[in-house]
C-alpha cells in the first residue's frame, strides 16, 4: 500500500514544491512570495495535537470531510509554517505557542508576523478542538453565573455571539473571553489574531474562516454558526472556566 507520504516521495521534489506552494497560498501568502525551492518543513518543535474525538463525531453539524481538511491540512499548515518561522530563532523554540503570541512585541522583528499568523493559527485551533463535542446543552456552574451576570441570559449571550460572528468581515474569529479583571466580554479578531496577545483569556470561540464551513454551508455563515452551538461542549468549557477561576 502506498500512503500519501510515500506517494509524494516517489513523485519527488516538483510535486512537493507544488503542494507547499498551494498550502502557502491557501494560508494567505501571495504566491509570488512562496519560496522558489521548498525546504522540508522542520518536524518541530511544534506539533499538531490529535483531535480529541473522531472526525465524524460532530456530524451532522460539522461534517467529517471538513473536519479532516480543517485539522489535517489547515491546522497542520499553521504548525509547519510556525516551525519554519522559528527555525532561525532557537531562543523561541523552548516557549509554548501561547507564550509566543502573548508577548509578540518582545519577539525578533523578522519572526513576529509569522508567529502572529502561523502561531496564532496553531494556538487558536489547539484551543478550539477540545471545546467542541457533544457535552451539555448549556453552561453550568460558575460560567453559567458569569454569563447570566454579564449578558442577562444564555439566549441573550448566544444572540450576541452570533451577531459578533456574523460581523467579522473576511476571515477571523468570534470569542467569549475573560478580561484581566475577571469579567466576560465578546470580541472578534481578524485573521488568526489571538485574544491572548491583548491579555484576554479565551473561554470559547467560533472559527469563521470559510475553511471551517464552506464545504457544507457555502455562503451560509449564519447556518454554520447555528450548527456551532449544537456542537459546543458546554460541559468542557464550563469545567475549564471553573478550574481557571479556582487557580486565579
Ligand atoms: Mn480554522
Amino acid at each position: 500500500m502506498m500512503n500519501r507520504r510515500t506517494a509524494l516521495k516517489h513523485l519527488g521534489g516538483a510535486a512537493s514544491v507544488l503542494l507547499l506552494t498551494e498550502t502557502l497560498h491557501a494560508e494567505g501568502f501571495p504566491i509570488g512570495q512562496a519560496p522558489a525551492t521548498a525546504p522540508a518543513a522542520p518536524a518541530g518543535p511544534f506539533t499538531l495535537p490529535a483531535l480529541p474525538y473522531a472526525y465524524d463525531a460532530l456530524e451532522p453539524s460539522f461534517d467529517a470531510e471538513t473536519m479532516h481538511l480543517h485539522h489535517d491540512k489547515h491546522h497542520q499548515a499553521y504548525v509547519n509554517n510556525l516551525n519554519a518561522a522559528v527555525a532561525a530563532h532557537p531562543e523561541l523554540a523552548g516557549k509554548t505557542v501561547e507564550e509566543l503570541i502573548s508577548s509578540l512585541n518582545t519577539l525578533p522583528e523578522a519572526a513576529r508576523t509569522a508567529v502572529r499568523n502561523q502561531g496564532g493559527g496553531h494556538a487558536n485551533h489547539s484551543f478550539w478542538w477540545p471545546t467542541l463535542g457533544k457535552g451539555g446543552a448549556a453552561p453550568v456552574g460558575e460560567l453559567a453565573k458569569a454569563i447570566d451576570a454579564k449578558f442577562g441570559s444564555q439566549a441573550a449571550f448566544q444572540d450576541k455571539l452570533t451577531a459578533a460572528a456574523m460581523s467579522v468581515f473576511g476571515s477571523g474569529w468570534a470569542w467569549l473571553t475573560q478580561l484581566p479583571d475577571g469579567t466576560l466580554t465578546i470580541e472578534t479578531t481578524p485573521n488568526q489574531d489571538s485574544p491572548l496577545s491583548a491579555g484576554h483569556k479565551p473561554v470559547l470561540a467560533v472559527d469563521v474562516w470559510e475553511h471551517a464551513y464552506y464545504l457544507k454551508y457555502q455562503n451560509r455563515r449564519a447556518d454554520y454558526v447555528k450548527a456551532f452551538f449544537q456542537v459546543l461542549n458546554w460541559d468542557y468549557v464550563s469545567g475549564q472556566f471553573a478550574q481557571k477561576k479556582a487557580n486565579a
